[in-house]
């Protein structure tokens, strides 16, 4: 609508690296901007650059209908938020302090107590993306809270909407922070492996890095399987021929910490052992989908 490309007024709690960055180009397109942070000292060039500073959390809110908290983690956005919770009252709260999705949920239970319209946010960037392509953000919460604030949002990232509940942006977020991490600890891992033959680990990186980009595309055929539900797909490497021993062998024998590479191996025995060896990779899902035995 034409009111969504208003200038709004927002209220920024919490000017870490992350705070600071999402205020800058709120200002930058014309927006109200209100800050506010817990200890002095932050946020002098935004108070420069227009922002202005309240000197409360209570202060901040009552200056403006969109209040965004950008804090350490759960608790702390309860501790800023629960004395002024009747002040929030009719206005909107965007948490985008990294929370679990139980969290997240129990924020919105809350807020819905307190009567605030609430939309939880998991931002994938760091604080120099904000602003720039590449960055993304992810949102869960009411659809049509979010298409009222959307400009504001927008200045920061891509806007992805991740549904009605308020835990699936966060869920999403560490889901896909879960496979990062495994990712880098794999090739940490490679990395030590081949340290022990005098291998630097930039020399490592330039050998691993176009293989594990090769096979990293891999992944959404093997992701059609799982949602598929047949792990008989016929051309895939079966489970009996991706025994790992040699390379749990190789690192014990490196004298590497093969932690990272037994875990995926016990995942592929438990599948065999089940009696699902003729299946392919796709099929450590099911080992993985559940709570660990
Ligand atoms: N920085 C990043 O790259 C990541 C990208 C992905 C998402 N995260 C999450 O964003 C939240 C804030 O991160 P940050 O980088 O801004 O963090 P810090 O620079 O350490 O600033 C933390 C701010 O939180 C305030 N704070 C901490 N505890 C409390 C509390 N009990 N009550 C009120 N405020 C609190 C702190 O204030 P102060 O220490 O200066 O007084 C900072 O303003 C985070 O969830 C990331 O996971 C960023």
């Amino acid at each position: 609508s034409a009111r969504a490309h208003e200038p709004q007024t927002v209220s920024i709690l919490g000017l870490g690296a992350m705070g600071s960055a999402l205020a800058a180009p709120l200002l930058d397109r014309g927006h109200v901007v209100t800050v506010w942070n817990r200890s002095p000292g932050r946020g002098e060039e935004l108070v420069e650059r227009g922002a202005r500073r309240a000197g409360t959390v209570a202060d901040a809110v009552h200056r403006s209908g969109l209040i965004v908290t950008c804090l350490l983690r759960y608790a702390s956005v309860r501790e800023t938020l629960d004395p002024v919770a009747e002040r929030l009252r009719g206005r909107t709260l965007l948490d985008l302090t990294t929370t679990t999705p139980a969290e997240a949920r129990a924020l919105g239970a809350w807020a819905e107590e307190h009567g605030i319209e609430y939309l939880n946010g998991a931002i994938l960037a760091t604080p120099p993306m904000i602003g720039a392509p590449g960055a993304q953000l992810f949102v869960s919460g009411s659809a049509e809270v979010l298409a009222r604030t959307r400009t504001v949002l927008e200045a920061w990232a891509e806007i992805v909407y991740d549904g009605a509940d308020p835990g699936a942006a966060s869920l999403i977020d560490l889901a896909m922070l879960a496979a990062m991490y495994q990712m880098f600890a794999g090739l940490f891992h490679g990395a030590a492996m081949a340290a022990t033959a005098g291998m630097r680990a930039t020399d490592f990186a330039a050998r691993a890095v176009p293989f594990v980009t090769a096979m990293v595309p891999h992944f959404a055929g093997d992701a059609e399987i799982v949602d598929g539900g047949d792990y008989s797909v016929p051309g895939q490497q079966s489970l009996h021929f991706s025994d790992l021993s040699d390379i749990i062998r190789a690192s014990d024998e490196a004298g590497a910490n093969s932690s990272t590479i037994r875990a995926v191996q016990a995942l592929i025995a438990e599948q065999v052992d089940l009696g699902f060896g003729d299946d392919g990779m796709a099929r450590i899902y099911e080992s993985l989908r559940r709570p660990h035995a």
